[in-house]
């Protein structure tokens, strides 16, 4: 497969400022006619080629200016169209190609979901539908008339505002059929084109902009579930409001829509004014969503809202530029979601995200950087380096410049380039312009992949009230970058005294630091560095990488002991949650190397009595709480081992731990569950799913108990819950560790369920998640259930994806077989939905970390996977990458 270079981008020769495309909705047979308008670029000399993408089309006519053009003036292969001798001046091209939407299974261009008629363009769908410049530096006016059987499609949409509608005179095929014609005032790349035909209910609702426009707000959603919508609605009015009164950004239509659908690749997808979603990120209610599930529409209706700006009216100039709307965007939404719940809490939860997603991808065979220089598949770039990563590199930049300095900087970016396509040099110039300040050794970060290593020893000079911070970064290796140049890395810190109070520092000197109070900002731009804090009264210990300032392994000369101050007395609840993350990890890795990890030393306890205290503390947020009783996953334990990983083994000390933590602090906690009981109506806000999210930790802990109260506290649980979100914790609880009370609960649940395929996933997934041996045969035996089918990505998420992500004992299985089974569904799925099985298969990529026998059983299905033909680009773009 051939390869694409950032360094071969060239701008096209051609611009489609305009076109207008009519389609005749059919299941198999639409017919797609496009007249573009085509103006040469440089007026001089020979005129290039035209060469237009186009993939899986059956092209029907070529004209030219009105007339047809012969076979022998074009040709077609299964790539492109082209034009060899283009006329000089601006001409009309106008091609009809036919697409069969119902053969789709890519869910890639015009597809059908559930007999609605819907499409997803990005990154490179477009060229499914038709021939067309499909990359995201051609911005063109789109007119769309749709046609379709009035019966089956009473709403046709696309981007823009509706212009007119009405009946068709003549009947077709024996039925009735009408049209819509829309216009898109705002040129946009093909990939944010979208349309749906089909007959779904429509919830409507209106905002009223800062200045004043009346804009109509559309949600459309399979007909009787209508009721699960109003969640959806109010986190759109909500993002509308906070992108106006954060960034000074105002919605620039007349009509924003949203459409639910059940069949969709990935979350949610921004085409202007059309927004599809994924009907998992668009439908709650208390009875069948969970807290998480309430959080995730709020934060996936914003950023798809947020995208608006940051990549619809500025979008990216090619595929390389992608976090140059996906890491805005997500930084976007992360602060939308901390501005709605609470900041801390929401900080704690991206890091943790941070650190199981992307992390492993930045340390393994798939590491790429920030902006990736080359690729074969694009799909494969939508990754948590591209968003995730990205997201913390615009919160470095707001960290060095100042939040005013960052607010000017963005306000000159959508000056500058809006209506354009950008790059990251753009965006980093606009900052630059805006502040004075030289980001060019911080655009390092865009460029090279790798998790840094930063060190820090800390030293204290008492004669001369002193405090040294000597600091030394380095960047591991990865494919394609053998060595690193040090980077600028902001550290936040701050100083805590041995009474647990803050300690003050009057002046700096070694390196350039940032005062804001008693905190500073260490700039780290050297590989070895010493900053010095001056008029340092009594010793303290350093609090470092407060918020997680950057996305780097920290580590110190700080013992166990000083952690534990830290998490007792930080002033920084970040930090706090950070320290018990640290002494936790540390703890449970000690465990899985004992013989018998069952007992409990001193050490242990005194961690156990720290934890303890937090848990217990009724002035903390109840959330942060449940943050710091979330005990650090398998996964996270694997990670940090590095090397020579037994999943058994992490599994086993990670549970008498919780054991030993559950018998230890069990009367506190059994009063503490029970203190926490909901009172009044469920509310999925912060203070709700704060206190149900401690609630159920804290269940999560009692079913460890070897008398069964626990379990029987879940069980009444679940019998007697209010909402999805108490009723699944209760369930999972007992799948997870409730040897055999999980059995009946579970059939119960499927019974009550068994129509919503949304609560259904989670049935899935939960028996997925497993960490008993029987799961494999568990997750066999469900490939056959009626509720399954490999044909829906949801489906094939809930039961292989959770069982690949989130099992680690069972995908990892000493004998192989989980290894077998993912494989032989990747295998089997490649030619239906090759983007879903490029996705699964990425739960391989930590392979080689394992211990030798698994990572033989790891290779062996890694190989056989790599020489199955055909094999689609997709997966064997991550296979070859996962092996070489
Ligand atoms: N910009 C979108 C990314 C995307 C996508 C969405 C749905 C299906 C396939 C897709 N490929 C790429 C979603 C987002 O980040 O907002
Ligand atoms: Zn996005």
């Amino acid at each position: 497969y051939s390869i694409i270079r950032l360094e071969d981008y060239r701008p096209t020769p051609y611009a489609i400022p305009r076109l207008a495309m009519t389609f005749e909705l059919h299941p198999e047979k639409t017919c797609v006619r496009n007249e573009m308008h085509i103006e040469p670029k440089e007026s001089a000399g020979e005129k290039p080629a035209l060469i237009l993408n186009g993939e899986g089309l059956k092209l029907l006519s070529v004209e030219l200016n009105g007339s047809l053009l012969l076979s022998d003036d074009y040709h077609v292969d299964d790539k492109h169209l082209t034009i060899p001798h283009p006329p000089e001046q601006a001409f009309t091209l106008t091609i009809t190609t036919e697409i069969n939407p119902t053969a789709n299974t890519r869910l890639e261009g015009l597809y059908r979901t559930s007999n609605t008629y819907c499409t997803q363009c990005e990154a490179e769908g477009f060229r499914r539908i038709t021939y067309f410049y499909d990359r995201p530096d051609c911005l063109s006016v789109y007119d769309v008339r749709l046609e379709a059987p009035v019966t089956g499609n009473p709403h046709l949409l696309s981007n823009g505002n509706l212009i007119d509608s009405g009946a068709l005179t003549e009947k077709r095929d024996g039925s009735d059929w009408h049209f819509a014609q829309w216009h898109d005032p705002h040129p946009k790349p093909a990939y944010l084109f979208a349309c749906v035909a089909g007959d779904l209910a429509r919830i409507e609702d209106s905002f009223t902009t800062s200045s004043g426009r009346e804009v109509n707000l559309h949600i459309y959603v399979e007909h009787g579930k209508e009721d699960r919508v109003s969640y959806a609605m109010d986190a759109l009015k909500r993002s509308m409001r906070w992108d106006e009164e954060v960034y000074g950004r105002e919605y620039d239509l007349d009509l924003f829509q949203i459409v639910a659908v059940s069949d969709f690749n990935m979350g949610a997808m921004e085409n202007k004014g059309l927004n599809i979603f994924n009907d998992k990120y668009v439908l709650a209610k208390p009875d069948t969503a969970t807290d998480t599930d309430y959080a995730l529409i709020e934060a996936i209706i914003a950023h798809e809202y947020f995208h608006n700006w940051t990549g619809n009216r500025i979008t990216c100039r090619d595929w390389f530029q992608l976090c140059l709307k996906e890491g805005l965007t997500v930084f976007r939404d992360q602060e939308f979601s901390s501005d709605m719940r609470s900041r801390a809490v929401k900080r704690i939860e991206d890091t943790r995200q941070l650190r199981s997603r992307q992390f492993p991808e930045d340390g393994g065979p798939l590491a790429h950087p920030v902006r990736p220089e080359s690729y074969s598949e694009i799909n494969n770039f939508y990754t948590a380096t591209v968003y995730e990563k990205g997201a913390e590199l615009c919160r470095m930049i707001k960290a060095i410049l100042g939040r005013d300095a960052f607010s000017n900087g963005l306000d000159l970016y959508f000056e500058r380039h809006d209506g354009e396509a950008a790059t990251i040099e753009d965006f980093l110039k606009a900052f630059e312009d805006a502040s004075g300040k030289d980001l060019s050794q911080f655009s390092l970060w865009y460029s090279q992949a790798g998790t840094p290593d930063v060190a820090v020893t800390s030293t204290y000079n008492a004669k001369h009230k002193e405090l040294t911070l000597a600091v030394e970064q380095s960047c591991p290796a990865t494919p394609g970058q053998p060595t690193k140049r040090a980077m600028h890395i902001p550290v936040r810190f701050g100083l805590i005294g041995k009474n647990g109070q803050e300690v003050s520092f009057t002046n700096t000197r070694g390196g350039d630091i940032d005062l804001h109070g008693m905190e500073g900002i260490l700039h780290i731009r050297e590989r070895k560095q010493s900053f010095v804090l001056e008029g340092v009264e009594s010793p303290a210990l350093p609090s470092l990488l407060r918020g997680f300032s950057a996305p780097v392994r920290l580590r110190s000369n700080l013992t166990d002991d000083d952690i534990l101050h830290l998490m007792q007395h930080d002033s920084d609840s970040f930090n706090r949650w950070e320290a018990s993350q640290y002494l936790l990890i540390r703890t449970l890795i000690r465990k899985s190397e004992q013989d018998n990890p069952i007992e409990v030393n001193q050490r242990d306890m005194t961690l156990i009595e720290a934890l303890g205290k937090v848990i217990f503390d009724p002035q903390l947020d109840m959330a942060f709480r449940a943050e710091i009783l979330a005990i650090p996953s398998e996964t996270d334990i694997a990670r940090e081992i590095g090397r020579n990983v037994d999943p058994d083994a992490i599994h086993h000390g990670r549970e008498t731990f919780r054991q030993s933590l559950a018998e230890r602090l069990q009367t506190q906690l059994r009063k503490l569950y029970h203190s926490l009981q909901q009172h009044g109506p469920y509310q999925p806000d912060a203070e709700g799913s704060g206190r149900r999210a401690l609630r159920n930790r804290v269940l999560d802990l009692l079913v460890m108990l070897p008398d069964k109260s626990g379990i029987e506290l879940a069980q009444i649980q679940f019998n007697t819950a209010t909402n999805m979100t108490d009723r699944f914790a209760a369930l999972a609880s007992l799948t997870h560790h409730g040897k055999d009370a999980a059995k009946p609960l579970l059939t119960s649940f499927y019974e009550q369920f068994k129509d919503d395929a949304l609560v259904i996933d989670k049935w899935l997934s939960l028996q997925a998640t497993s960490p008993k041996s029987d799961c494999l045969a568990t997750v066999q035996s469900l490939l056959d259930h009626p509720s399954f089918s490999l044909n829906n990505p949801n489906r094939t998420r809930a039961l292989i994806g959770a069982f690949a992500m989130s099992n680690a004992c069972q995908f990892n299985r000493a004998d192989g077989k989980g290894y077998r089974l993912v494989a032989d569904i990747i295998l089997e799925l490649d030619d239906k939905n090759p983007q879903t099985a490029a996705r699964l298969l990425n739960n391989f990529r930590s392979w080689r970390v394992l211990e030798e026998g698994r990572q033989a059983k790891a290779r062996t299905e890694l190989e056989r996977i790599a020489t199955a033909n055909p094999l689609s680009k997709d997966v064997a773009d991550i296979v070859n990458r996962c092996l070489h």
